[in-house]
């Protein structure tokens, strides 16, 4: 992180994956991912970035009748030997990164996580998926399953964030972009960077009519919103391109606090995304248009909280 009268710079690598083939072993999507940090340490990035469960194919599309026979996806230690590389480099290159993974944990439980790992290569933070889209059970409506409730449970941690890279560091995954309370807790933290990974399906399976360039609209219009709303930066990492026959969407896109996206991906393959973050850069809309303080009225705010879903009126 460069100090200085720039303000508070943190140069970032936004690592888009290409596919992951259910063939493809941990240690060669690590060399994968390796081969992407290796570049942002050659472009002086501070934070690589990498997406929503990097080391595997999407495996919530494929449905198992025992839920353990998924198990072989998860991570049951972390780091591990197949990701040890990763935290190496990041220690011996000060270079941080954020990770997503499946991870399974000594108790037997199964979450969506994305951890940060700092420029000493040690946790720094972790998230686990709140906002678990799709389906428990098998629905042969779809075109394709989104099993994502079958396979996690729903992040336990909140919406943490970190003093990290010389600023207020917040993380979460795919599907939490979608919903504003995502964004506005890390935001009532005073977060001025939301690192996040997501793979998303370039079709509906309920919509086969909805097009590429819609889903492609409401996944930066997710972002752009949760940035200008919260005054941050916010970094969204696709895994892209076709998995088993299932088209993943890219878009990788890095947003600035007044919403403006200012780097994103070109191709649906490996790719490498950076740009210099000027977290000081948060600060003016924190200061007046979103100064929650001043403005937030709480009093009127509470269905939020106390109601899940919709009640029209009568
Ligand atoms: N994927 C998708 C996402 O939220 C989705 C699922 C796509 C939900 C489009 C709604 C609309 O980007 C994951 N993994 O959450």
């Amino acid at each position: 992180m460069a100090k200085g009268s720039r303000g508070r710079i943190v140069r970032i690598g936004a690592a888009q994956s290409g596919p992951v083939q259910k063939s493809d072993g941990r240690q060669a999507v690590v060399a994968r991912l390796l081969e992407l940090m290796k570049q942002a340490k050659a472009e002086g990035c501070d934070l690589v970035v990498f997406t929503e469960l990097a080391l595997t194919t999407f495996f919530p599309r494929y449905y198992a009748e025992d839920r353990a026979d998924m198990d072989p996806w998860f991570e049951t230690a972390m780091p591990n030997p197949a990701t040890r590389p990763l935290f190496d480099f990041a220690a011996g290159n000060g270079i941080g990164f954020s990770l997503g993974y499946a991870e399974l944990t000594p108790e037997g439980r199964h979450f969506n996580t994305q951890i940060l790992v700092d420029n000493n290569g040690r946790i720094a933070a972790k998230y686990r998926k709140v906002h678990l889209p799709g389906h428990a059970d098998y629905e042969p409506r779809r075109s394709f399953q989104h099993l994502e409730k079958r396979y996690f449970e729903p992040g336990d941690l909140g919406f943490p964030v970190s003093r990290a890279f010389g600023g207020v560091v917040g993380q979460c995954i795919c599907n939490d972009r979608r919903w504003p309370e995502t964004f506005r807790v890390m935001g009532l933290k005073g977060v001025e960077l939301v690192v996040l990974g997501y793979n998303t399906p370039s079709t509906n399976s309920l919509r086969p009519e909805e097009t590429a360039a819609t889903r492609m609209h409401q996944n930066h219009l997710c972002m752009q919103a949760g940035a200008y709303q919260n005054s941050c930066w916010v970094v969204g990492v696709a895994k892209a391109g076709s998995e088993d026959g299932h088209h993943l969407m890219a878009g990788t896109a890095i947003v600035d606090p007044d919403g403006f996206i200012v780097a994103q991906a070109d191709t649906e393959d490996d790719e490498l995304v950076v740009h210099d973050c000027d977290l000081d850069a948060c600060r003016f809309l924190k200061e007046t248009t979103f100064n929650f303080v001043a403005h937030r009225r709480t009093e009127h705010y509470k269905i939020i909280c106390e109601q899940t879903g919709a009640k029209p009126p009568k």
